[in-house]
């Protein structure tokens, strides 16, 4: 089996967006050219920088090659850096390996950037506080990339995240760029290109990386595990602010923000983040040798905003100083590691056309009883080992 097979799925590849015509993060609009031919170096010493029109027809956008695609993402070339995420987010085979290869040509201008996880409920104010967090950064010097992790979109179709343009005023900004939940896949697949976009996004020069997410499913660990802190963001609600609230996902938290912390809310939100702060006292802390606290925001008025940075950056500086950022950025590139090998085994199980043909029999068999469970995974096991040894 090819390493193309890590590519999530075997769906059709998604359409790129056409350039100019289509907003950058757009790919689903997108026009039907793309890319089956995206592959293919070039042997002259084409620039990249032509147009290369094919007979009759007026092209709208030009193939780029791997080093096109290297070449723009490492001059934040906004349009290449777009399709190179394209690229990656693809399910297409031919699009996995010339995406690698770019990941490959870039990777050494990642690791850079400060990466930062944003989890919430629905509606605590995640993209608002990330529009907020984004546009102090950006007037103050930083290139900020905001992604999303977003399982929802690949089940529902709909995003729990919401849509970008909530973030209007932070796309205006020249120095940040907004890339939404890539759609289609598990959450493996969602994972490695979130991964990979982060990466190219860094090698574009981006310094700092917020990732939105939302407790779904698995999205909270998967995120911790790609960011170097991760944040929760709660409000203040009627009752008991912290019933219903996972314990696992304030052991999680480096932080946790009691945001919309404005108007009539500032008391309540004082008192909530009093609370939430006596919690984290008596949890686990999320990074060994860091204090988790909470702390207020608003979003709205950007009151407390610029501190959250603040502590960022003390954690940041406390973390690299005691080798705990080190060790676990490296841990993170051996879980990605595993978890690549993972999602592609059980694709490659599934996907198995032995496995695909019987397993509605042995499954319907299990389910009146006359197959035990063991015997029938057994058996599933054996199909999908012989049919691969032989
Ligand atoms: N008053 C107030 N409203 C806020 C604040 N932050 C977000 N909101 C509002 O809360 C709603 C949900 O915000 P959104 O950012 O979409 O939440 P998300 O689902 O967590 O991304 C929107 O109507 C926001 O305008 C804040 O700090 N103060
Ligand atoms: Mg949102």
């Amino acid at each position: 089996m090819s390493s193309a097979d890590f590519s999530s799925g075997g769906k059709t590849p998604p359409e790129a967006p056409a350039e100019r015509s289509l907003p950058e993060w757009a790919p689903e609009n997108a026009g039907s050219e793309f890319a089956s031919r995206v592959m293919g170096g070039v042997n002259d010493s084409h620039d990249g920088m032509t147009f290369t029109p094919s007979a009759g027809t007026a092209p709208r956008r030009r193939q780029l090659t791997v080093q096109d695609y290297i070449s723009g993402v490492l001059s934040c070339d906004r349009t290449i850096l777009s399709r190179a995420i394209t690229l990656v987010e693809s399910n297409s085979p031919s699009h996995f390996e010339t995406a690698q290869q770019v990941i490959s040509g870039v990777l050494k201008e990642t690791g850079r950037a400060v990466r930062v996880g944003i989890t919430g409920v629905p509606g605590a104010g995640k993209s608002t506080f990330i529009e907020a967090l984004g546009t102090w950064l950006c007037e103050n010097g930083h290139k900020v990339a905001v992604l999303a992790v977003d399982p929802s979109s690949s089940v529902t179709k709909g995003s729990i995240l919401g849509d970008k343009t909530r973030m209007e005023r932070l796309s205006r900004c020249k120095n940040a760029f907004i890339r939404p939940s890539p759609s289609g896949g598990t959450l493996g697949g969602l994972t490695r290109k979130s991964r990979e976009t982060m990466l190219l996004c860094e090698a574009a020069g981006y310094d700092v990386i917020l990732v939105e997410t939302v407790g779904v499913g698995q999205s909270e660990v998967t995120v911790r595990d790609m960011v170097d802190f991760f944040m929760l963001l709660v409000i203040t609600g009627a009752g008991d602010e912290l019933q219903g609230m996972k314990k696992g996902v304030m052991e999680l938290a480096d932080a946790i923000v009691v945001n919309k912390a404005d108007g009539d809310n500032i008391m309540k939100a004082r008192t909530t983040r009093a609370d939430y702060d006596r919690f984290l006292h008596y949890l686990r802390p999320s990074t060994e040798g860091w204090v988790s606290h909470a702390y207020t925001c608003s979003s709205i008025t950007n009151d407390g905003v610029p501190e959250v940075w603040e502590v960022i950056t003390e954690f940041m500086e406390t973390a690299k100083a005691s080798g705990v950022f080190m060790e676990r950025r490296k841990q993170q590139s051996l879980s990605w590691v595993r978890s690549m090998v993972e999602d592609h085994l059980l694709r490659s199980f599934y996907d198995h056309p032995a496995v695909k043909t019987q397993m509605p029999e042995i499954e319907a068999r299990v389910a009146q009883g006359n197959l035990a469970a063991t015997q029938a995974a057994l058996e599933l096991l054996s199909l999908y080992t012989k049919q691969n040894q032989g």
